[in-house]
């Protein structure tokens, strides 16, 4: 499905990522792969992973630093010439603002994960582009917490809606270079930045009993949505947000 195209993973952390599924998903139909990881605390991990892909390539890149940003899709373009699709994972808030009330949010924990979780996609949607010469597809990361108040959540779910709302602005702007962009809204899966939110095993468990799958959505589906929108499948969706979690979304009383 995706023979002779070329992505770009932002956000692998380990095998337990989103990003990970995604890329998995990808390289099993065909795709090359480069992949970024965020500093030398995460390198060997995705080095570990990545390097069993073949022809992939593994660079440097903490999206708060913006030389590692051009740096990064140097090297994409050295390599392989042009971008075909890009997989923005990434977020970020300090664990501090991960619990308790949402109004006690400090101005720097609300920049913070406003620029890393929110900002970081037009940010490598505009780096991303001029290799996009044949057009190309983003996707993006978010949750339900962008709509709804999620405890916890807090800063995170307002850089969310800001991440959905940057979605559409995107989308608006670069259609016209055949670039789509979506996201996925995905249920709640226990990875490492999950574990970061206070109470997320009870969280998951909640949804597992109200959504009407009556279970949780696995990395592997989400991964499997993001093939299906950075394949040609796609080609008529943009802006969008796509819920993957058990249809947990649609529930009301
Ligand atoms: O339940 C979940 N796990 C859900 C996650 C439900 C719905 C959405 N998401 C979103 C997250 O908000 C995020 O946007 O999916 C995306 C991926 O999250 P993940 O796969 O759950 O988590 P993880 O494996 O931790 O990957 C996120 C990674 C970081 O890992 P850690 O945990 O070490 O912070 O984002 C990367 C980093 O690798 N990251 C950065 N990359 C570049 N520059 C930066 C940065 N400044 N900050 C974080």
């Amino acid at each position: 499905m995706l023979e002779n195209k070329v992505g770009m993973i932002f956000g692998v952390a380990n095998k337990r990522s989103i990003a990970w599924a995604c890329a998995e998903s990808a390289s099993s139909n065909g795709a090359k792969l480069a992949f970024t990881y965020q500093g030398e605390r995460l390198k060997e991990n995705v080095e570990k992973l990545a390097g069993e892909l073949p022809d992939s390539l593994i660079v440097p890149c903490d999206v708060s630093n913006q030389s590692d940003v051009d740096a990064a899709f140097a090297a994409v373009g050295d390599k392989y010439g042009k971008l075909d699709f890009l997989v923005h994972s990434i977020a970020f808030a300090p664990k501090e603002a991960l619990e308790g009330e949402f109004v006690t949010t400090t101005r720097d924990a609300f920049r913070t994960a406003l620029e890393i979780s929110a900002y970081s996609l037009t940010q490598v949607a505009l780096a991303a582009a001029p290799l996009m010469k044949e057009g190309g597809s983003i996707v993006t990361m978010s949750y339900y917490g962008a709509e709804k108040v999620v405890s916890n959540y807090n800063v995170m779910g307002v850089a969310k809606a800001a991440l959905e709302a940057s979605v559409r602005y995107l989308a608006a702007d670069l259609g016209k270079q055949n670039i789509r962009v979506n996201a996925i809204s995905a249920g709640p899966i226990n990875t490492l930045s999950a574990r970061g939110v206070k109470n997320m095993g009870s969280l998951l468990g909640y949804v597992g009993e109200k959504s009407p799958l009556k279970r949780n959505v696995t990395a592997a589906e989400v991964g499997n949505t993001a093939l299906f929108l950075v394949s040609d499948l796609a080609s008529g969706i943009t802006g969008e947000t796509i819920y993957v979690d058990c249809g947990y979304n649609i529930m009301g009383i």
